[in-house]
């Protein structure tokens, strides 16, 4: 027997998330540490991130404003917390934070993960609503494929069947509407697919009309969903989801975990879009990966209201007790340093075409079905293997790491998201060993 195929006891107490567990513990992909777009493994090898690890590490690893603010921070105020007392940090954060964000909003709570940042939103959707005399307005709508974090709530209005299958009723009150994934029409698109805007349309002619509008209090959807494997919105799309809120006083949620802090080339996909949401959800990119935070950015008419409205004692029954945590705030501020002064977050508008040029390379390799992009967000995705769906995009990930380059696979999908300060050199490399991979694949 192949003893290196025995999980090693040492391993055994990690229970891993979102893992084969027995998988990796048999054989294992271990980091020993990480600088700028690579990764070193335990043994010494250098792997190209391609996916900023989790969508997250936009500003690179280990850089040296930010490893610097956290290691300051650590020895001046180790933790306070947020409740009736304060500290500096969040509050200069919040304020960096409003000036990215859409003009009006201008309010900022703090969480600590994207799953947070969904279940927050939503309970503000509902106090606001409560707040303003509409407490029906208790349904939220989501979106087949959505992807919104791991929490009940976020699963609910989420729409990956596999995050949602072993949970049971979750949240109730909640539909979805259809994804705007339309390949027939719309495969090889580059950028945002022409043909789709109607796809919109479902939530004013079937959803409104079956719960009715005072029912219904807020639309979560991701501007370009990612883990449901990077699905690019068509054009005109979250334009006119924006307008029939607008219409029926339904508020419209974007959740930018994975879009926000510089991924489409601005600060926010809203800016991007040119869409403002009454609630923006945030993570990942704020403190680029190294210290958890998230947090929800809101309308200040949202926020007034809960100034005005709340009466004179807490307005707002909802924190963690980590919120605004000095460590996290640190790091953001050392991560908004680092953006602006490399100029990280219009950094994908230099490399979006070059990025668009590697993603559609795939096109006419074999089995390759689709090829998608928008700023520097990209996948590719595969005809199933009869029998064994999601194995060919599983064997470019697995090879693609032997060669040293980490993509990551999404059912029968390939999905491309490098640290925004990746060079043409980084892309021709991931590019150039996925391509010789998938050239490979049977
Ligand atoms: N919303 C969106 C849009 C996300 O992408 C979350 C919420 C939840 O964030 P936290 O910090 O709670 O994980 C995410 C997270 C994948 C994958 O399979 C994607 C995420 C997380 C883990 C795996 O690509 N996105």
């Amino acid at each position: 027997m192949n003893t290196a195929q025995q999980p090693s006891p040492s391993l055994e107490h990690y229970w891993m998330p979102y893992t084969n567990n027995r998988d990796f513990k048999r054989s294992p992909r271990m980091i020993a540490s990480a600088e700028g777009m690579y990764y070193t493994t335990v043994e010494g090898k250098k792997v190209l991130d391609g996916l900023a690890t989790l969508w997250c590490v936009n500003a690179g690893h280990c850089r040296p404003k930010i490893v610097e603010a956290i290691r300051k921070q650590a020895g001046i105020l180790d933790f306070s917390s947020s409740f009736s007392l304060g500290h500096p940090l969040p509050f200069e954060v919040a304020r960096r934070i409003a000036g990215l964000a859409p003009p009006g909003m201008e309010q900022v709570f703090f969480v600590n993960s994207g799953s947070e940042a969904v279940d927050t939103a939503l309970k503000i959707a509902l106090a606001y609503h409560r707040l303003k005399g509409e407490g029906t307005r208790t349904r939220f709508i989501g979106r087949e494929r959505g992807y919104h974090g791991v929490n009940l709530a976020g699963i609910s209005v989420g729409g990956v069947s596999a995050n949602r299958k072993a949970y049971g009723v979750m949240l109730p009150g909640v539909d979805h509407m259809r994804h705007t994934h339309d390949p027939a029409r719309s495969a090889f698109s580059r950028g945002q697919p022409a043909a789709g805007a109607e796809f919109a349309d479902e939530l004013e002619q079937r959803i409104i009309p079956l719960h009715d509008a005072s029912n219904i209090a807020a639309v979560i959807v991701e501007p370009v969903s990612g883990a449901g494997g990077v699905l690019i919105p068509p054009q005109g799309y979250l334009e006119r989801l924006r307008q029939i809120c607008d219409k029926h006083g339904i508020l419209l949620i974007f959740d930018e975990v994975i879009t926000g802090f510089g991924r489409l080339g601005k600060p926010f996909a809203s800016g991007y879009f040119g869409v403002t949401p009454d609630l923006i959800t945030f993570a990942k990119g704020i403190t680029s990966g190294t210290v958890p935070l998230g947090g929800v950015i809101v309308k200040s008419a949202i926020y007034d209201t809960f100034m005005q409205a709340s009466g004179n004692g807490i307005d707002f029954f909802h924190g963690y007790t980590y919120s605004g945590h000095p460590l996290a705030c640190a790091a953001a501020l050392g991560t908004l340093d680092t953006y602006a002064e490399e100029g990280l977050l219009t950094r994908a508008q230099t490399l979006a075409e070059d990025f668009a040029d590697g993603v559609h390379a795939f096109r006419g390799l074999p089995h390759v079905v689709d090829c998608r992009n928008l700023g520097l967000i990209g996948a590719i995705e595969f005809a199933p293997r009869p029998g064994a769906p999601g194995a060919r995009a599983k064997e470019v990930f697995e090879k693609c790491w032997d060669r040293g380059v980490f993509v990551r696979p999404i059912g029968d999908n390939v999905a491309f998201c490098p640290p925004l300060i990746a060079e043409k050199k980084h892309l021709e490399e991931m590019f150039g060993v996925a391509m010789e991979v998938v050239r490979g694949l049977q």
